[in-house]
């Protein structure tokens, strides 16, 4: 996967923390593997994954800056996912206003090049905090600066590929009620009449306005994702199911059974940065067993 950086630290090395990783690219600062205590790997990634720069590889969180998806001038989801960033090794250290005592992390940054300014004439810093806690917590932490030129807007993702044993027994706690655009129907606004979303077909929603917690309980595993989000109202929801990803020459035969996308994004509503201006977008997932699983 080309150059890649592991978030190592000197952890107690007591046996609760040895198979604790997160494994991130500088190719498209992409994290590519999050495995917990017991070195269970949780996030998806296609057998059939091509590394073929600047193409992103199927799975892990590609970011999805400053477009989502193809309604723009650039590339599907943008350009940051098909660039390599460097290590921000800009002193003194960022604040990015997290408690960074007891976790390994990795700062990376983006900018652009004279290539890119061409398509996106923005001059715009994207510095990104990967950190693994103690307890096996995953977070990544984006600031997106606006460097003096004039305002921008853009769109925004952390395009997770979950980890699941079996989509038909996964369901979705915390999106109830909702509105969501629904992409396999030109963005048509819907409201979510279910008490849980569970899956039968391929889903490519933006539910909107979306509450900083949601759970994604995964029957099989007897594991539940807890999806923490600041400063990214939307939540994509995508599974491409059977027909869409025998489409994909990078997805495996029935690996849609085994994934499911559960972005925390900025998508209905571009943001918007004035000059000096600055905007921070958090994700956390922690993935926890879940005995309550039964009553699916
Ligand atoms: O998750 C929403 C989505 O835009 C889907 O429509 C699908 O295109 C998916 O992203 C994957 O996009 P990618 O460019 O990574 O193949």
């Amino acid at each position: 996967r080309g150059a890649s950086v592991r978030a190592e630290k000197n952890f107690s090395r007591s046996d609760s923390s040895v198979g604790l990783s997160a494994q991130v690219c500088l190719h498209g600062g992409q994290v590519v593997s999050w495995r917990n205590h017991r070195g269970e790997e949780l996030l998806f990634s296609s057998s059939k994954a091509i590394f073929k720069p600047p193409r992103a590889t199927r799975g892990g969180i590609p970011i999805c800056f400053p477009q989502f998806g193809n309604c723009g001038t650039l590339e599907q989801h943008g350009f940051a996912r098909n660039k390599i960033w460097t290590i921000d090794d800009e002193a003194p250290p960022l604040n990015y206003g997290d408690n960074n005592s007891n976790k390994a992390s990795v700062d990376l940054l983006l900018k652009p090049s004279e290539d890119d300014l061409k398509c996106w004439p923005h001059c715009f810093e994207l510095r990104l905090r990967v950190s693994l806690s103690m307890d096996g917590d995953l977070s990544l932490i984006s600031r997106v600066r606006n460097v003096n030129g004039k305002p921008f807007s853009f769109a925004f993702a952390y395009h997770t590929y979950l980890s699941v044993s079996d989509i038909s027994e996964v369901r979705i706690e915390g999106l109830e009620t909702l509105d969501y655009l629904d992409n396999l129907s030109q963005r048509e606004r819907f409201t979510e009449q279910g008490d849980a979303i569970t899956f039968e077909s391929e889903v490519d929603r933006v539910y909107v306005g979306c509450p900083g917690v949601i759970a994604v309980l995964d029957h099989g595993k007897k594991r539940t994702f807890i999806v923490r989000k600041e400063g990214l109202p939307d939540i994509v929801v995508w599974n491409p199911w059977e027909k869409k990803s025998k489409t994909m020459a990078d997805f495996g035969d029935d690996e849609y059974k085994q994934m499911l996308c559960v972005d925390a994004a900025a998508v209905e509503r571009a943001i918007t940065l004035k000059p000096g201006e600055e905007w921070t977008g958090k994700l956390e997932l922690s993935a926890v067993a879940s005995t309550n699983c039964s009553d699916h």
